[in-house]
């Protein structure tokens, strides 16, 4: 069998469920796979060094190797908080507004680009299959295409991939996207990012393109196909059944005292649509003075990328709203928000989407959205919440028995939450018990699975992880 090679901006070696900073679901996932393969999973460290010098830090955890680099400093202002989250990652959630076109960026990307593969290409053995994970590392294929590799390369985008009008705002986009085209396998969240995607190649590069996304380049042929991420269902379930889970379930039921709770959890993000949220469940709270006082609004929005200025800027405005909405409605005894910013372990979260009535999941843009997975998975089953989930979440191709919504109408989303608080016991049920079989069915093993096996050209073999 093939070792795999799995490659990230960072790496996340095994920690025990529940550990403080223990992996997420897709980590666990990739994880597996390499426990499974064999192989490397290789990175940047997070940590910086004056000079960069391409030293391999190689550890072995609970069965998984991982090989990462430091960066130099201009690395990571350029690569990591410039082009990758001040260029890509507004751009590819449609914010061009917020994009910033930066020649140092640029070039710091495709520098760092070229340390991963000077860095990764000797570890790499023929026969190896290498997975390639998401924006920051586009070009990688085309780098290690430089050095020689013959091996089959597959990249998987975590984001959307924007409409071709927005794209080409991005100078070279033309350079960027012909470099994937180095790629075997290119995966993407959904259809309508394929879509987006495959509309790109045909228009803008006018290369042949199959109606199954098979791409013809310079010879050879590329796959680009939809395989949307799920939770690692069987160990989130079982987290949600823990001690820590039902301490932190009894913890916001007994605080809370009877009233109705929406939860809201997010990177703090703008693709995220926290501050519609905000708007919009102050709008609820307005439209509905006979139910407001029964509400509680509980967003958990740990801080992210705080080095990046438009990160900064969110906090404050989210601080300033949900302090302004909470003056405007709280009395003594009740306060509409509690906004917490904060990470917590996965066990107490889901804890706390249990004891929640409803999810809310407002993003603007979003890949996929494993929040609102995460969120139906932790249900009771027996008396489920409701999903309140945007429309423009990869999740909602998927979930279409949530309550779907348009999170830019604040009118919208306050009839919908009170929509979801009047649905009977019957619905709630109903909904939730389809919502539930697709999580369960397209969860991260199934996709970790079915992206490998496209990516070694076999049929999925639902036994090898
Ligand atoms: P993210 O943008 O990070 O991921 P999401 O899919 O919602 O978005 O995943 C967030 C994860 O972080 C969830 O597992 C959630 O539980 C966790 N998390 C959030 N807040 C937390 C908190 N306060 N404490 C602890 N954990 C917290 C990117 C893309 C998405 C795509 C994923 C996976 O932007 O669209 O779904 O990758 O491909």
């Amino acid at each position: 069998m093939s070792r795999l090679i799995v490659v990230s901006n960072r790496v996340s070696a095994p920690k025990a469920m529940g550990a403080k900073g223990a992996q997420g679901g897709l980590a666990v996932a990739l994880s597996a796979a390499l426990g499974d393969y064999g192989g490397i999973w290789f990175g940047w460290s997070g940590q910086e060094t004056d000079t960069f010098t391409g030293h391999l830090d190689m550890q072995r955890n609970q069965g998984v190797t991982t090989a990462t680099i430091d960066l130099e400093p201009q690395d990571v202002d350029e690569y990591y908080n410039g082009y990758a989250n001040r260029t890509l990652w507004p751009l590819f959630h449609y914010r061009i507004d917020l994009t910033e076109y930066d020649r140092n960026f640029g070039e710091g990307y495709e520098r760092v680009n070229a340390r991963f593969a000077d860095s990764v290409g000797p570890l790499i053995e023929p026969g190896d299959l290498v997975w390639i994970q998401d924006y920051h590392l586009l070009p990688l294929a085309s780098l290690l295409r430089g050095k020689g590799l013959k091996n089959r390369i597959g990249l998987f985008l975590h984001t959307p991939w924007p409409p071709t009008r927005l794209l080409v705002t991005l100078p070279f986009h033309e350079r960027l996207v012909t470099s994937m085209l180095a790629c075997d396998l290119i995966g993407f969240q959904t259809s309508e990012w394929l879509e987006s995607f495959l509309h790109y190649i045909d228009k803008e590069l006018g290369l042949p393109v199959s109606p199954d996304g098979e791409i013809e380049y310079e010879g050879r042929t590329i796959q680009a196909r939809a395989f949307p991420i799920g939770i690692d269902y069987a160990d989130f379930t079982a987290g949600a059944k823990s001690p820590e889970a039902e301490a932190s379930y009894q913890k916001l039921r007994q605080s809370t005292r009877g009233r109705k709770v929406l939860i809201g959890v997010d990177r703090l993000d703008y693709s995220k649509g926290l501050g519609e949220r905000l708007d919009s469940f102050g709008r609820f709270l307005t439209d509905n003075p006979e139910m407001a006082k029964d509400v509680v609004l509980l967003q958990i929005a740990p801080p992210s990328r705080g080095d990046v200025a438009s990160y900064q800027q969110i906090r404050e405005d989210l601080e300033r709203k949900a302090g302004h909405i909470n003056g405007a409605h709280a009395d003594v005894a009740w306060v509409p928000i509690r906004y917490v910013n904060r990470g917590y372990p996965r066990t107490e979260l889901a804890g706390f989407y249990r004891a929640a009535d409803i999810g809310l999941v407002t993003p603007l843009r979003d890949g996929m959205n494993l929040v609102a997975k995460e969120y139906v998975a932790a249900q009771n089953p027996e008396d489920p919440g409701v999903l309140i989930l945007s429309r423009f979440a990869g999740a909602a191709l998927q979930m279409p028995d949530a309550v779907l919504v348009n999170p830019m109408s604040s009118e919208e989303v306050s009839i919908a939450i009170k929509y979801a608080l009047d649905m009977s016991k019957e619905e709630r049920i109903e909904r939730h018990t389809k919502l539930l079989a697709s999580v369960r069915d397209s969860n991260v093993e199934n996709w970790t699975r079915d992206f490998i096996a496209d990516l070694s050209g076999r049929t999925p073999a639902p036994d090898l992880i």
